[in-house]
Formats: structure tokens, sequence, C-alpha cells
């Protein structure tokens, strides 16, 4: 299908501009394993593109078929190939066609592509694995062309006659490679006749290959050579600016975010809004690529002030980034759309909870200074995370350069949705709002950590520009570098003051869960890890669901607890009571906020 669109843009444009959003009417039913949709060229051409469902079947053992037909030994792996194939999905072997193929010791691997009358299907291939002549595996996307409306395999129209209107849709010139007559299977199982030609533009690097149909010139599909998407950023890893930026080759995770970050499956843009985030500066549009193919490379320069043009591209590219990490990594540890997460559009195959509720991601909010802040509606209403500008040094820093604030800020909306059920009403008094402020400063380190060796942790320190950051004190789990513990929920009346206390609490547990089940790398991607930080961050995650509305210490610290009973059979009781004992939070704490360091006996 093509089609020119810009609604997706102006939907989130609007969405910018509001906190209430209605759910918006995407179709439910995605089709991320078979299909792609992009957005090309300057005028937002969008194309899906198909490729028809794979089977790919794997054996072991003596029920591995055998490929030994006739004088096996004889055999090109060719013609070994073709006639296992066509047997296996009852296609004539004159329908498949040798493409390529290697040995490596007794292992045989061949490429076969699927054809009509000599002329190949474009998006119709196979390949085989062969262990002497026993088969190992094979995938293939052949279709039974028994029942399809197939083209003539005459062309009817030169691919040179529409030319024009082809580069010009796609923004690139033909480059003289020669064109070929494929055969494309459609979505609809229909076959058509397509002029295969290469358009590039080299000023944008873009470069395609254009399936024309034959019958009727139109543009049926696109091959993208090009990798998709990269960003300029801080890379999640790193705290700030100062710690340097990278250029990112698609960090989407694709089973999080299965159209990536820029598409919601069935509408596209070329700038920063998709179907988890919608970023701009304050009053702006969002930040178009810089160049062809998702491509966010502005060069932030701390030596400007942040309201340069270059610099405020980059920034919203980074928060955009951020914000876009958190999702697709949250998403695997359970934030999903049924547990209330903020997405445009639902992925593919699931249900449950409220669409057309992205996060907006306001930088440069005029609206404050020094701070930021996260509003979380109810689920169905798009969370709104607005970045402020920093003052305190000579040339201003920008907040959405700080990973750290970033990720304090998304946890809030996180947290008040996963608490009570995605109301985001369960967060609001004294006390469960410093918890909110605790999980914020908790997740920002945690991400931060990189190593079986805990670090001390610093909120917020490039933009105070101060090593102890804004917090009191460091998260440490030395009290002479953080003296905090329950006892001080005595005299201590705000969220942030409050929040200290959970966080470096949280941080004691942390560094115990490591110190007793190692760290794993891979913590983003991989949840069910057994490693100390990722089993931290499944607690974190789903101890709040489990915790009453409004929580206290006590009640959360439970939760916790419930959440080990519940996902490792309690392994980790006595190494998490342990570590909340030791600043005062043990069993028998209660809410006079005075220190308790009990733990179960066998503990
Ligand atoms: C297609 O038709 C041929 C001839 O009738 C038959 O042998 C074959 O099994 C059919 N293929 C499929 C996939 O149904
Ligand atoms: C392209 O087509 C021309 C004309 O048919 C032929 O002479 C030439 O060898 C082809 N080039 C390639 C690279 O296949
Ligand atoms: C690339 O830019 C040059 C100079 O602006 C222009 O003449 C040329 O047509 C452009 N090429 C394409 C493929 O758009
Ligand atoms: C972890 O991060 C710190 C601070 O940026 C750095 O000094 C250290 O080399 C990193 N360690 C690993 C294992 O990457
Ligand atoms: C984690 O394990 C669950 C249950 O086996 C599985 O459904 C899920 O896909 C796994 N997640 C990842 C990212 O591998
Ligand atoms: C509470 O416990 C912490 C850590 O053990 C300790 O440093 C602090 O002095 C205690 N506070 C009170 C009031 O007992
Ligand atoms: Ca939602
Ligand atoms: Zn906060």
């Amino acid at each position: 299908m093509v089609a020119f669109t810009n609604s997706f843009f102006t939907l989130i444009l609007a969405a910018l501009l509001t906190t209430y959003v209605e759910a918006a009417p995407w179709p439910v039913y995605k089709r991320h394993g078979t299909h792609r949709v992009r957005s090309i060229g300057k005028r937002g051409l969008t194309v899906s593109t198909y490729h028809p469902k794979n089977t790919f079947k794997t054996f072991s053992g003596p029920d591995a078929p055998s490929a030994a037909v006739g004088n096996f030994a004889k055999r090109s792996l060719g013609d070994t190939a073709k006639s296992f194939l066509s047997s296996e999905l009852g296609i004539s072997e004159d329908n498949v066609e040798y493409k390529s193929g290697y040995t490596e010791g007794s292992t045989r691997v061949a490429f076969v592509k699927q054809s009509i009358n000599g002329i190949p299907l474009a998006n119709s291939v196979a390949n085989i694995a062969f262990n002497g002549d026993k088969v190992v595996s094979y995938g293939s996307s052949f279709v039974d062309t028994n029942s399809s409306k197939i083209a003539s395999p005459e062309p009817t129209v030169g691919w040179r006659s529409v030319l024009s209107t082809i580069e010009d849709n796609l923004d690139a010139k033909y480059n003289d490679h020669n064109a070929t007559l494929e055969y494309l299977v459609q979505s609809d199982g229909s076959i058509s006749l397509t002029h295969v030609i290469q358009v590039q533009n080299q000023n944008t690097s873009a470069w395609y290959e254009a399936y024309i149909d034959a019958h009727s010139g139109d543009l049926l599909s696109v091959t993208d050579f090009v990798a998709d998407a990269s960003y300029t950023v801080v890379p999640v890893e790193r705290l700030s600016f100062s710690e340097g930026t990278v250029t990112l080759v698609d960090p989407q995770n694709l089973q999080s975010s299965p159209f990536g970050w820029h598409s919601d499956g069935t509408q596209s843009s070329t700038s920063t809004t998709g179907n988890n985030v919608a970023a701009s500066i304050v009053g702006k549009r969002p930040v178009s690529q810089t160049s062809r193919g998702l491509n966010f490379n502005a060069q932030y320069d701390d030596t400007l002030d942040p309201t340069v043009t270059e610099n405020q591209q980059a920034a919203v590219v980074n928060g955009f980034y951020v914000l876009n990490v958190m999702h697709d990594f949250t998403y695997l540890y359970g934030f999903t759309e049924a547990n209330f997460n903020f997405q445009l559009g639902e992925n593919t195959g699931k249900t449950g909870g409220q669409q057309g509720d992205p996060v907006v991601l306001r930088v440069q909010d005029p609206s404050g200074v020094n701070n930021a802040n996260f509003a979380t509606p109810p689920d169905g209403q798009s969370g709104v995370c607005s970045m402020f500008l920093w003052d305190i040094t000579d040339v201003r820093r920008d907040g959405a350069m700080e990973t750290d604030i970033i990720i304090h800020e998304m946890t809030h909306g996180i947290t008040n949705r996963l608490t009570g059920g995605g109301t985001a009403r369960c967060l609001q008094t004294l006390e469960a709002g410093g918890l909110g402020e605790g999980w914020g400063d908790a997740m920002a380190n945690w991400m931060n950590q990189n190593s079986t060796q805990t670090r001390d942790f610093a909120m917020a320190a490039y933009v105070a520009n101060t090593a102890e950051g804004i917090r009191q004190f460091p998260y440490s789990t030395d009290p002479n570098v953080n003296p905090l513990s329950y006892s001080d929920l005595r005299n201590a009346n705000e969220v942030h003051a409050i929040g200290e206390v959970w966080a470096n609490m949280l941080h004691n547990v942390y560094a115990a869960l490591v110190d007793s089940l190692g760290f794993d790398d891979n913590k983003l991607t991989n949840p069910n890890g057994s490693a100390g930080n990722i089993v931290f961050m499944r607690l974190f995650l789903d101890s709040l669901a489990l915790q009453p509305c409004n929580p206290t210490f006590v009640e959360t610290r439970d939760a916790w607890l419930t959440a080990d009973a519940n996902r490792f059979n309690g392994k980790n009781k006595c190494t998490l009571q342990t570590a909340f004992a030791s600043r005062g939070l043990g069993l028998g704490a209660d809410d006079n906020f005075v220190n308790d360091s009990t733990v179960d006996p066998e503990c």
C-alpha cells in the first residue's frame, strides 16, 4: 500500500499541546512479523512493504527428514534443495530456483527462490540446511500459487514511462543499475508483476529498490538499503553530556517497539514523535531527521546557550531517546499496555489498558528553572514530562542533556501508573510521594551502575555543576557517606527529603543483591536473567503493582518481600530483609519512624 499521509504528525502535534488526548483510533490489528511501514521522502510518502509469513522448521535426531533421493552423492546442492522443498511444500520443482549456497564441514546451506513462468518472486524465498543427507532445518516464505491471482507475465507498462513520478515520490534518482522483472506477492495473496529498479540520492544517502507494477505503473513496494535510524545522544549508561555523546544506530528494541520509535505500524513520522514519545521544544514542532533514513544527529555544544537551534535539536533528540529506552526496557519487565503504560497504539496482538497516551516531552519548558517535573494523568491520557533549563552555570545547561534527571521524571510516570492500576491516584500522601521521589533516583542509579562494584551515586551533578549533586548526600552503602535511615523520616517534611531515605535504602538493597547474585550488562534486554541487578529491577517493578494505594515505607518493603516470594520463591528474602534492616526498616519498624533492625531468625 502506498499513500500520502500526514495525519500521524497532526495527531501527535495535538498531543504535544494538551495532556488530554482522546484514545487514537488506530486499528488493533498490527502486523509486525510480515509488514514494515516506512515514511519516505520530503512529502511523507508512507510505504507499507509485505513479506509473506515464514515457515521455520528444525529437525534433530533420527526423525530428521532425509534428502537422499536417487544418487544423492552426485546430486548438486541446488537440485537436492529443490526436490526437498518441492515435496515438502507441494510446489512444483519448476517453480523453485536455486540462488546460492555454501558448504561448511558436513553442513550445506542452500538459498532458493520461488518462481512462476521463470520469473522469480521477489519476496518469496527459502533456505535449507543439510547435515550429510539429513535436513536440519528450513525456513520458507513460499506462497501457495495454486489459488493466487497471478498477473500476466508480459509487462504492459514500461518503467521508464513512470520513472520521473517514482523519482519524485522517493526523492531519489535512478542509478543505472539494470532493472529486473520480478513477481511480488501482495498481502491479499495476489501476485503482481513488477519492474525492480534502484534509485539513490547522494545528498541524503537514500538508496531504495522500487517495485513498479508492470501493468499499472504504480509503486507497490520499496526495499530500503540504508540502516534505519541513528541518534546522536548521551548513551543511557552515561550520566550527562559531560561524559560525551555518541551516535547510536537502531537502538530501539523491536520486542517492545515493533515498528521502531517513529511509527505505530499504521502511521509514521520522520521526527521525534512515535508510538511511545512525542518530543519537542515547547512551542516548536518536533525535531525532524537531519538526513534521510531517520538520522537525528544534531551536535550539542555546551559552550553555547541551550537555546541555539542545534542545541535545542540535540536536547530534544536526547530526551526522546532516553524516554524511548525507558519505554522499551520497562516493557520487557512488564510495564506493558495491559499494565497501563504510555503508548499511542497497541503492539501487535496486545490488548488491555487504554491507548492514545504516549509521553509528551516538553524540553526547555519555560514554566520553571533548575528543576523538571512529570504529570501523570490516568491511563489513556498522555503523561507530560517537562524539562527545564538550569542557570547555575555561566552558560545555562539543559536538563534534557542529563540522563538521570530524565529517568527520574519518567519513573514518576511508571510508578504512578503501576501503583493502584493506572488511576494515577495512589502516590498522593506525603510518605507515598516521598517513595515516588526515591524510586526516581533509584531508577537513575540502577541505570548508571555498570559492574559488580556498586558505586556511590549522585543526582543531577552536571546541571548543578557539583560532584555531590542536588541531594543532601550521594547514595552509598557507606554510612559515613550517606547516614540516612528510617528514623530520619521524623524530621523529613518534604517529598524529596523522604525520597532520599528511600532511595538510599534501595541503593543498599541493590548492592546486596548484586553482591549476592552478580551483575549482568544485558539488564535492558534480558529481564529473565538471574543477576542481582536484574532481580532488583524485577522486584522494583513487581512490587509497585502489589503494594496498596498510597503505600508507606513498611508496606512497600513488604511488597518487595512478596514480589520476591512470587517471582523467586523467596530466594532473596534474607538479602532483602537484611538490607532494609541495615537502614532501620527491619520487620519490627512501624509508623513511629523508629529504627528497627529485626530480621527473620533464619536470616
Ligand atoms: C498445487 O496444485 C498441485 C497440482 O494440483 C498439487 O500437487 C499441489 O499439492 C498444490 N499445492 C498446494 C500447496 O496446495
Ligand atoms: C545490463 O543490461 C545490458 C543490456 O541488456 C547488458 O549488456 C549488461 O551486461 C547488463 N549489466 C549488468 C551488470 O548486468
Ligand atoms: C543534490 O543536490 C544538488 C545540489 O543542490 C542538486 O543539484 C541535485 O539534484 C541533488 N540530487 C538529488 C538526487 O536530489
Ligand atoms: C563504569 O562507569 C564509571 C563511571 O563512568 C567508569 O569510570 C568505569 O570505567 C565504568 N566501568 C565499566 C566496567 O564500564
Ligand atoms: C522472559 O521469560 C518469559 C517467560 O518465559 C517470556 O515470555 C519472555 O518472552 C521472556 N522475555 C525476554 C525478553 O526474553
Ligand atoms: C538509625 O539507624 C541508623 C543506621 O543503623 C543509625 O545510623 C542511626 O543513628 C539510627 N537512628 C536512630 C535515631 O536511632
Ligand atoms: Ca496506556
Ligand atoms: Zn521527582
